[in-house]
């Protein structure tokens, strides 16, 4: 990928645009990390309070789930953690990955909604592809990644990573082109950093709070309508092995239900979708 510099952000400027009393309560800004969920880590193993925001310009060693690298040229995106320490039972630790993904989409509706009454370009219409990528028009455009640590069976806590295409030109995104996209190629305008960042961490925080407080069902109910994999045909890859068939429905615990060939439904606990051949 190429660079494409905008204006840095600081820590004052988020600091003023930020709605939340928890999320953000620290702030830490730097150039070049070798990635965001690191540095929060090790200030979770510090002891340090959550609601503990780490950002980074440019990450050297970002990382995506099973090993997988996080691309982002220098200055243009959202790299994002947040430390956390939930009070419910680490059984429920699917719902934090996909409370971050449910934000990130509220923020990308909050946004369409904006340029639309401002008259500037088109919907940007907002799905989620199992089990938490943030998709629009079939593009990857954010990646979510939660890390957990355990102290005697409960957690200790949880850095909460995001990367989030922003400011980034279709040219920058190299031979991701055909499978990510941005906020600004889909908005077709330079989108403010740190009012999207804002606007994430606030519907993050009602996620949150929601959550520390027991109610896992209306979030549920929102990841469910949001997601576009239920219907079509998938091919996953599982601990199981290769599971392919009709994606039919998602449990609480965010198994994928894929209905066989043979007519058998297959629970599906965690896995990738592969992309398929011509359907
Ligand atoms: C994810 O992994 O999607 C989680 C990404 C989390 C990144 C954030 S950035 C801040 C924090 N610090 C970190 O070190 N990480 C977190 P996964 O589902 O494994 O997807 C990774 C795959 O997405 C890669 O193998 C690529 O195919 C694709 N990919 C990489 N960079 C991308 C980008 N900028 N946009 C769209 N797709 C991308």
């Amino acid at each position: 990928m190429d660079n494409n510099s905008e204006a840095s952000l600081t820590v004052e400027m988020v600091r003023s645009a930020l709605t939340t009393t928890l999320l953000g309560n620290r702030i830490r800004h730097y150039a070049q990390v070798a990635s965001t969920n690191e540095i929060a880590r090790d200030a979770g193993r510090r002891g340090e309070r959550e609601g503990l925001v780490v950002l980074a310009e440019e990450q050297t060693a970002g990382r995506g789930r099973l090993g997988r690298v996080w691309v982002a040229p220098t200055g243009c995106c959202i790299l994002c953690s947040v430390l956390l320490r939930p009070r419910f039972p680490p059984r429920q630790a699917f719902y934090l990955t996909i409370a971050a993904s449910l934000a990130i989409r509220r923020a990308v509706t909050r946004l369409s909604t904006a340029s639309a009454q401002r008259g500037e370009g088109g919907e940007i219409e907002c799905s989620i592809k199992w089990p938490n990528d943030v998709m629009v028009r079939g593009r990857k455009i954010s990646g979510v990644l939660c890390e957990s640590e355990f102290r005697g069976g409960a957690w200790d806590f949880v850095v909460m990573g995001f990367g989030i295409n922003v400011n980034l030109p279709l040219e920058a995104l190299g031979e991701l082109a055909s499978t990510a996209t941005s906020l600004s190629i889909e908005a077709e305008r330079e989108i403010d950093r740190v009012g999207f960042l804002s606007s994430v961490l606030g519907e993050l925080e009602s996620l949150y709070l929601l959550m520390q407080g027991g109610a896992f069902g209306p979030i549920f109910s929102e990841w469910q309508s949001a997601l576009e994999t239920p219907g079509k045909r998938v091919s996953v890859l599982a601990a199981q092995g290769r599971v392919e068939g009709r994606a039919v429905r998602v449990d609480y615990d965010g198994a994928l239900i894929v209905e066989t060939e043979a007519g058998r439904e297959v629970r599906v606990v965690a896995g990738d979708l592969l992309p398929l051949g011509a359907e």
